[in-house]
This record gives structure tokens, C-alpha cells and sequence, in this order.
């Protein structure tokens, strides 16, 4: 009976401890480490430490060693799937090839940094930090710190390309090559472009950073230079290019108006002949029937018949 009590006693106990558990090997770990803040080392480095793990881990003697072997001892607890911000009281992490580890109650060594560097330009502190990417990852980066909150990835600024370019000559005869070139095209960020060429003649785009082509037809065209930089951003642009007809076009023509001059000259001829035919005739039948001599012939015979 007394065996009963101590059992039901202990299982009471057991029953009132809030919901922990203490961890096992890597149930926790380093996510983010500020080696060289800005102002004064000194209470102002910080090392987050990640609980990724469903349950809360209570730190009592779990314990930091820095590349120096000096021991930070931890408290407090890491809230499931949390973090926990780490200060010292004084300057503890070196900023050149520091390495930070982790011990668990049992002095076992849970997690440890890659050595790392936190010096920008050999200068003062800064708020960027080496964090793990995503949370708990084995990839290390170096940006904007966020102590205490999930590790973001770096925000990237990108700004569109410009497209320009100059093309030669500025008006051509069919068959005739241009020349383009997007030298002056460029990017803000420093990015590479690439650069697709648009003839507006329904002919293939091209790629480069010059071009060359040459039109069958005459009329104006329009050329549509796109740009596009490493993040995919684009920038248009255009210019319009008038095309004459080629030398032996105009040949062509030449001897299609000269063929042309020669059968309207060959119509006017055949015409006027027509017309000199017509005035000859009409002229010899007013002769016949209007002539002097004959009206006096009529009239004497008249006459005649008269005396008869
Ligand atoms: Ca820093
Ligand atoms: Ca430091
Ligand atoms: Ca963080
Ligand atoms: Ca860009």
C-alpha cells in the first residue's frame, strides 16, 4: 500500500511538469552569429540559437565555447520550432576565424560553426551577421542580421537594363547591309546583357551586341533592339530605317518606263495615221461632191432641158 501511494504520489508529480523535454544530440543548434556589431563589441555580439524540433528545450547547463575555449554557460529554455537571442555581458567572440560551439547538459558537443570572419573592409562592425539559409541549413551566408527571427534570404535590388543603339548607314537601298550596334546599351547594376535583334521584316531575330542586315524590299522598316540582364529584366528599343529601291531596281524600271514610253509613242503614231487616213478621205469626198465643175455641169444640163 505505502509501494501504491509513492507510485500514484510521483505520477501526480509527473503529471504537474509542464510539457519539456531535454534534448538529444542536434535537437538544437546555431543559426546566426554576430561576430563584430556595430559599436562596441562588448554586450552588443549575439548568437541565435534554433529549436526546429516540436518540443521546448530547457538549457540548464547547456553551455557556448568560442574558438578560445572559454565556456558561456546557457539558461532559460528554446520554445519549439523558436529561437533564442545570446548576449554576453563582455566582448567573447573574436571577429577573424571565430568558431562557435554548442554543448548539451552531458558536455556533449551538439553543433559547431565553420570559423568565420566578421571584419567588413577591415573597418568597424556592421549589422550584417553569418547566418544559416534557410534556418538550421548547413549553408553559412553573410547579410542583414535577424536576431531572433527566421533567417531571410538577401534582398536582392535590381534595376531595369537601358537598351540604346546606332545603326549605319541610317537609310539604305535594298540589298544594302546594315550595321547596328548596342554598345551603348547598359545596365545600372553592372549586370551582363544580353541583346536580341528585331528586324521588322519577319526575318529571324538575331542575338549580339552588334547586327547586320539587309532589306529585299523598299519601304521603311522599324528595328526593335530588346536587352535583357541576368534577373531577366528588359528594356525596347526601336528606330525606324527607310529603304529605296536597289540601283538595278531602278534599272528595271527604266526599261519598263522605256517600254512603256515606246508603245505609247507606237499608239500616238498608229492614232495620228488613223487620223491623217480619216481627214485625207473626208477631204477628197468634199472635194467630189462640193466641186465648182460639177455644180456648172449640173446646172448647164439643167439649161439644156429647159430650151428642149
Ligand atoms: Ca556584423
Ligand atoms: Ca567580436
Ligand atoms: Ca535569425
Ligand atoms: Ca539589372
Amino acid at each position: 500500500m505505502r509501494m501504491e501511494l509513492i507510485i500514484a504520489s510521483f505520477m501526480i508529480i509527473l503529471n504537474c511538469i509542464p510539457s519539456m523535454s531535454v534534448a538529444g544530440i542536434g535537437d538544437i543548434l546555431i543559426n546566426e552569429i554576430e561576430l563584430n556589431p556595430e559599436g562596441d563589441d562588448s554586450g552588443n555580439e549575439w548568437i541565435e540559437i534554433y529549436n526546429p524540433g516540436s518540443e521546448d528545450v530547457i538549457l540548464t547547463e547547456y553551455y557556448l565555447m568560442n574558438g578560445g575555449n572559454q565556456k558561456f554557460e546557457l539558461s532559460g529554455l528554446v520554445k519549439a520550432n523558436g529561437f533564442k537571442v545570446v548576449t554576453f555581458p563582455s566582448q567573447f567572440l573574436d571577429n577573424e576565424n571565430e568558431i562557435v560551439s554548442l554543448f548539451n547538459a552531458d558536455d556533449v558537443l551538439i553543433d559547431k560553426t565553420p570559423a568565420k570572419t566578421d571584419k567588413p573592409d577591415w573597418g568597424s562592425g556592421d549589422s550584417k551577421t553569418w547566418s544559416r539559409y534557410p534556418d538550421g541549413s548547413d549553408i553559412w551566408e553573410f547579410r542583414e542580421g535577424t536576431a531572433g527571427k527566421i533567417n531571410k534570404p538577401e534582398v536582392i535590388v535590381n534595376n531595369d537594363p537601358i537598351a540604346s543603339f546606332t545603326m549605319s548607314p541610317t537609310s539604305a537601298k535594298a540589298g544594302e547591309t546594315i550595321t547596328t550596334d548596342a554598345s551603348n546599351s547598359k545596365d545600372p547594376d553592372g549586370d551582363n546583357i544580353t541583346y536580341e535583334w528585331d528586324w521588322g521584316d519577319g526575318s529571324p531575330k538575331t542575338s549580339g551586341i552588334t547586327g547586320t542586315h539587309a532589306y529585299s524590299k523598299a519601304m521603311y522598316y522599324t528595328i526593335r533592339l530588346t536587352v535583357e540582364d541576368e534577373l531577366g529584366l528588359e528594356d525596347v528599343t526601336t528606330k525606324r530605317i527607310r529603304i529605296e529601291a536597289s540601283s538595278a531596281d531602278n534599272n528595271d524600271d527604266d526599261s519598263s518606263d522605256d517600254l512603256m514610253m515606246g508603245c505609247g509613242a507606237v499608239i500616238l503614231i498608229v492614232f495620228a495615221i488613223f487620223i491623217l487616213v480619216y481627214l485625207f478621205r473626208k477631204k477628197k469626198t468634199t472635194v467630189v461632191t462640193q466641186s465648182p465643175v460639177s455644180e456648172m455641169k449640173k446646172k448647164k444640163k439643167k439649161k439644156k432641158r429647159k430650151k428642149s
